[in-house]
């Protein structure tokens, strides 16, 4: 093994050049690099450069790691779980793999002895952002997760060239740019053309029989489009484990079409080329509502029928037979955007392995499992039979059998129930018909989990009701999770500092050893430093908002936080609303002292959801009047921050101290913002909507802001009839409020501006603003008083930080792991493997 290394000595040299962690090493190998990878002199290296340096010496030392697990995979043939995701949200690369290798101190030293800005460098690396918001980020969480648990596991999904769009703000309304994130190359990822892998679109099917006899069919395809993986290594937290992210890319099978071009037809012979590779090139930005595109759901097959081709290839590689296929593998289904992959595996064992037709639905049921994330029936997936049936002509059919024998079974459990029969079968025959994924996803997997104890129970109240009374052992509930690492040691030094301090190292592995803060919560010498680190964050943030923006915010103000995507459910205009009312109290009796607070928002409209965008028109036009108006002597600011994305929510979570979680409750399947919020210390105002419910049991009711209808009393209000303009004209602070957004105060008078939205308001209403405006008002009145009292603030503040261990993504996993995988730890020892020196 590694026998050059080991007999030559100046490769051996090298090989501790290039692993060395000793600030001189790192200084060296970052020159060396500069200088042969970057392919510059000192006297004409940019920042970007300097990035580029650090980035490739990180690599270098993450590879004894990745190349070990590889192999002590390969070796013991480890169960291993495949985490299906059409999105996943990782953030910046650098800062995390520094944390999670150990090398944090020695880099950051090693930079600055070269007289470099550490902070600076690590800025300038571009986000991948390939993931929409909760649900791709969710999947990053557990990839860190699985990796510091030293879980065998492989991340599949999508290398889109351009990611979420890149927001900005032009005269208050949001635009959008193509997020170019690779234009200056990737340095963390490693294409693997060896693994290419074919994909088929289109064609028929033929019926043949075999050689023995037997019937089959086969697919004869119109189009074959060529995956080619992307590989990234994700390193657990002090573990040797570095696990894989495998991205794919498409490319035309053939560069070029020879006879086209022999013919003379140059543009038609590379029209192939650029069809296959546009299949990759952009993420769909819509999160809750389904787009119905043709190319989404190539986009969906393609990355799921090469991930599974993956792990054929691997059962071979392993000399694994494919009957055992679900023993070495357990995929997990990010929502339904994977859930082809069951139609998929059916065709791959019955069609081109010969597996006999039940044997080969033992395996898939067996080997999936399905996670549910809305509960919005109107997101629910679904594609037209035609659009489906021309794309995936063989995958229809298959769906039609699975359904013909699902039908069967249903008809037994529950006889002359043909409403039951229409609403569970995997085709929508009301109208048009339509396949139905989450349906398809319920069939195939052995178990279905929701993202909060609430969700899960609604679930199976609501949309999947029948199937949880056909399959009551199917369902269960997973409560989402963050990582502690990115998400407290990368984005909030200076509280990790304070808490390693206090209770010593190991808290981020174990995030309940937090509770051991409790008793400090009182101690007014633990409080004044809590202050101190919280008011610090806050300076830096409101340093970039005036930097960026040139608004001045006072950091002693209370910074009032909402970001996540803009959506009517969550309710960012009721937040406005609130501003609103504050805004014309203070008008109308510039007297009055408030609480003077920071109304911070960001987040992103999907860019055809035109009711979103005008919240946030709604929003930047009230920060306008708001922050130049000396009548209100500072006490209020409004700041939307663009282009809300890993990085930039890295550097508000750390100086929030209100969490502002107020969805319709039963709309937000669980939030993980909520959680991120709260590890650093913020208080959250809320209803009783997804993990909102669970983070109050873990911190005391007492130390959460709660307000507004529940789950139950708005599916009540709505049943006995719900009629908002009775709350508009019983209520003169909201009509107020109401009247002068519609009279044109916040839009150069133009009272049209906002009507679509405020329409909507009092003549429907469906996330019920108006019903839950007043409990909201107060609430926040009772948030004013208590902030006032410091010590009580936080207190409550640390008690808040010290109660959230539950919510670390390494519970989640692993009761992933023991509940739904059946996987255990698979401990990577590299030393044998690779002989490490020095
Ligand atoms: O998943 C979110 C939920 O809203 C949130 O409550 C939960 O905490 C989080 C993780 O479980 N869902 C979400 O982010 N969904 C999407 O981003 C999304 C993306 C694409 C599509 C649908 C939803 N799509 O149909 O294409």
């Amino acid at each position: 093994r590694l026998a050059i290394a080991d007999s030559n000595e100046a490769a051996q040299q090298n090989l501790e050049h290039r692993t060395g962690t000793s600030i001189e090493a790192i200084k060296q190998a970052f020159l060396e690099n500069l200088f042969f990878v970057q392919g510059k002199p000192v006297a004409l290296a940019t920042k970007h450069d300097y990035y580029m340096a650090l980035a490739h010496l990180v690599r270098d030392r993450m590879l004894y790691r990745w190349n070990g697990t590889a192999e002590s995979y390969t070796q013991d043939r480890c169960r291993t779980v495949c985490y299906l995701s059409a999105e996943f949200l990782m953030g910046p690369h650098l800062g995390n793999n520094l944390i999670n290798m150990g090398i944090y101190d020695q880099v950051k030293a090693a930079m600055e002895e070269l007289g470099l800005d550490f902070e600076d460098l690590l800025a300038q690396e571009v986000e991948p952002g390939l993931g929409n918001g909760g649900l791709g980020r969710l999947a990053a969480c557990y990839l860190d997760s699985m990796a510091s648990l030293e879980v065998p596991s492989l991340g599949y999904g999508i290398r889109y060239e351009f990611g979420i769009f890149e927001q900005g703000i032009s005269q208050g309304w949001q635009i959008e740019r193509t997020d170019k994130w690779l234009r200056h190359g990737n340095p963390w990822e490693v294409a693997r053309p060896e693994w290419a892998t074919e994909v088929m679109f289109g064609g028929h099917t033929e019926s043949y029989t075999d050689a023995a006899g037997d019937y089959r069919v086969r697919w004869v395809p119109s189009q074959e489009v060529l995956g080619t993986p992307y590989d990234t290594p994700i390193l657990g937290y002090q573990v040797d484990t570095a696990n894989t992210l495998r991205l794919w890319k498409a490319e035309a099978i053939e560069s070029f079409d020879f006879e086209v071009f022999n013919q003379g037809d140059y543009y038609g012979a590379v029209e192939e080329k650029v069809s296959s590779e546009n299949l990759t090139k952009v993420l769909y930005p819509n999160d809750e509502t389904l787009a119905g595109k043709r190319l989404r759901l190539k986009q969906q097959f393609f990355f799921v029928s090469c991930s599974l081709q993956d792990m054929f290839r691997i059962l071979k590689g392993q000399t694994i037979p494919v009957e055992e296929f679900h023993e070495k593998f357990s995929i997990q289904l990010n929502d339904t955007h994977p859930a082809i992959a069951s139609a998929e595996l059916m065709r791959l064992l019955v069609d081109e392995y010969h597996l006999d037709w039940n044997i080969a639905w033992e395996i898939t049921q067996q080997a999936m499992a399905y996670t549910n994330h809305t509960l919005l029936p109107e997101a629910l997936e679904k594609w037209p039979i035609s659009l489906f049936g021309s794309l995936l002509p063989r995958h229809l059919e298959i769906i039609y059998e699975i359904n013909t024998r699902f039908l069967e079974l249903v008809r037994m459990r529950f006889p002359k129930d043909s409403a039951r029969l229409e609403r569970m079968s995997l085709i929508d025959e009301s109208g048009e018909r339509y396949v139905r994924m989450a349906n398809l996803a319920c069939v195939s997997s052995h178990t279905i989990n929701g993202v909060a104890k609430l969700h899960s129970e609604l679930l199976k109240q609501t949309v999947l009701k029948d199937f949880y009374e056909l399959f009551p052992e199917k369902f269960c509930n997973m409560t989402n999770g963050v990582t502690p690492r990115r998400w407290i040691a990368l984005s909030n030094p200076r509280l990790t500092k304070m808490v390693t301090e206090k209770i010593g190292e190991g808290w981020l592995k174990e995030l309940e050893k937090t509770k051991q803060l409790e008793s400090l919560a009182t101690d007014s010498g633990f409080q004044d430093e809590w202050h101190e680190m919280k008011s610090a964050a806050k300076r830096e943030l409101a340093g970039r908002i005036h930097q960026q923006f040139g608004v001045l915010v006072d950091p002693t103000s209370m910074f009032d936080v909402q970001v996540k995507r803009i959506h009517e459910y969550k309710r960012q205009h009721l937040n406005a609303l609130h501003i609103v009312t504050l805004y014309s109290q203070l008008k109308q009796n510039p007297q009055m002292e408030i609480l003077p607070r920071t109304f911070i928002f960001g987040g992103k409209a999907a860019p055809g959801y035109h009711m979103a965008k005008l919240m946030i028109k709604l929003i930047t036009s009230v920060g306008e009047m708001a922050n130049k108006d000396p009548d209100l002597r500072n006490q209020l600011r409004v700041i939307f921050l663009p282009n809300y994305n890993v990085t930039n929510s890295q550097r508000v979570y750390p100086a929030s101290d209100l969490s502002e979680q107020i969805s319709t409750a039963g709309k937000e399947a669980s939030g993980t913002g909520n959680m991120k919020f709260a590890m650093n210390g913020a208080l959250t105002i809320g209803t009783l909507d997804g993990a909102n419910v669970e983070i109050r049991d873990a911190v005391g009711a007492e130390n959460f802001f709660l307000f507004g209808l529940t789950a139950d009393e708005v599916a009540k209000m709505k049943f006995e009839g719900y009629t908002p303009r009775d709350y508009y004209l019983g209520n003169p602070y909201l009509k107020d409020a109401i009247d002068l957004i519609a009279s044109g105060h916040f839009s150069h008078g133009d009272g049209s501006l906002f009507q679509p939205l405020l329409d909507k308001l009092l003549y429907q209403d469906p996330f019920m603003l108006l019903a839950d405006y007043q409990a909201y008002v107060d609430c926040q009145r009772t948030v004013s008083k208590a902030y006032q009292d410091q010590r009580r603030w936080l207190e409550m503040s640390i008690l808040n930080a010290s109660r959230m261990g539950y919510f670390s993504s390494d519970r989640s996993v692993q009761e992933y792991c023991q509940r739904i995988w059946k996987v255990s730890p698979a401990p990577v020892d590299i030393d044998r493997y690779i002989k490490v020196s020095g």
